[in-house]
């Protein structure tokens, strides 16, 4: 198989770094690797495949001969540098919010819509993470019985927010255990001991960009307009894995037997749902693991035809790097580069 010249835009990043051990685990056709950041990180050594290489800054000129190229540097980064990969030929695969809602740019979650890849220009968009593990979940389902209407409250893990917040959570759990004062600086507020109903900038209606997301997000890749999703995105002290409590509204009537059923034989899912055995699905099971995590699906009685689920997934892995990786995989596999 041919081996592809890849970069990767972040490289010193929490998604970046999970970008690079994935490619590196799947064993991702790869022939040389490119890996850029900020000009902080210029001489930075990473180590990949046994290989030494060196981080250098991100400029237009480095994506010359380029095949592929993940981007995780944020939104400016990503509006500022992928045309211009683009237009030296590479293909990119964005995991910001820059291009996610551009109708040129396909927004992809290889379980739900690989095809939508097809129509693709060079520019490929990775949803946010609370989307994709949800829309995993969700697609097996609203395929049996559309969904109408979707609840859902996150429990998101320090890590959405990259390496600066890891750190914020481990040295302010240190202190406040040590009754030392502690000074928030990636969050408005303390976050050990805490939980922040708050992730991202709020709009004038009140809801954060990262609620919004899901709603416009959970549209564009199930591709209508009839179903609505209602978030409320709250952080939480935990490192790793997003958490989702879950409300579905459906067209006809789905018992929780028969949505498990359906969740047991779909791609990238796994139902763990047994109260006699106290099994659910938790944070720490799901870090580290590329599987969305399905349970404590049960009718909700409070409304005609609905159902709960708890669906929790690795943030760093299918919430961004793995399906990125995935997406690129295909694009392979189909000869769509
Ligand atoms: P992070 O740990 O803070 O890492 C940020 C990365 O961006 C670092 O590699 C940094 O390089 C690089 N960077 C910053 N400014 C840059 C510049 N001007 N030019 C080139 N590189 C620059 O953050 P993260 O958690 O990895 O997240 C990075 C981005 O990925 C986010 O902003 C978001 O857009 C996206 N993201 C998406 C999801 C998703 O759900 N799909 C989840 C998390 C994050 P230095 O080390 O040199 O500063
Ligand atoms: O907060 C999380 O758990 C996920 C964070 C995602 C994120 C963080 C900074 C900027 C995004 C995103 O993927 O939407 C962005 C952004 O690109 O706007």
């Amino acid at each position: 198989m041919k081996g592809y010249t890849v970069a990767v835009v972040g490289a010193t990043g929490a998604v970046g770094q999970e970008i690079l051990s994935i490619l590196e685990e799947r064993d991702f056709p790869l022939s040389t690797l490119v890996p850029l950041a900020s000009k902080r990180s210029v001489g930075k050594k990473l180590i990949f495949k046994n290989r030494e290489y060196f981080v250098k800054e991100s400029q237009p000129a480095e994506f010359e001969g380029v095949d592929i190229a993940f981007f995780s540097a944020g939104t400016k980064v990503s509006k500022d540098m992928a045309p211009e990969a683009v237009k030296r030929g590479c293909t990119v695969i964005d995991n910001s919010n820059a291009f996610r809602m551009d109708p040129e740019a396909p927004l992809i979650v290889p379980e739900v819509n690989p095809h939508h890849l097809r129509q693709h220009k060079g520019l490929i968009a990775n949803p946010n993470c609370s989307t994709t593990q949800m829309v995993v979940a969700l697609k097996p389902l609203h395929d049996y019985t559309p969904i109408r209407r979707v609840v859902v409250s996150t429990y998101q893990a320090v890590s959405g927010t990259g390496l600066g917040a890891i750190k914020e959570l481990t040295e302010q759990t240190a202190d406040l255990l040590a009754g030392k004062k502690v000074t928030p600086a990636v969050y408005p507020y303390e976050i050990a001991f805490n939980a922040l109903p708050h992730i991202d900038v709020f709009d004038d209606r009140g809801y954060t960009l990262e609620e919004l997301k899901m709603d416009q997000e959970t549209k564009k890749i199930f591709a209508t307009d009839e179903i609505a999703v209602n978030a409320t995105a709250v952080r939480i002290p935990v490192y790793r894995s997003h958490s989702e409590a879950v409300l579905i509204e459906t067209e006809a009537k789905l018992t929780p037997q028969k949505a498990r059923e359906i969740l047991s034989q779909a791609p990238g899912i796994r139902v763990v749902d047994n109260l006699d055995k106290l099994q659910y699905p938790m944070h720490i099971a799901a870090a580290g693991r590329d599987e969305v995590f399905v349970g404590r699906i049960r009718e909700d009685f409070t409304v005609e035809n609905g159902l709960n689920l708890w669906i929790v997934a690795d943030n760093l892995r299918k919430g961004a790097a793995l399906n990125a990786v995935q997406i690129a995989e295909r694009l392979v596999a189909d000869n769509l580069l």
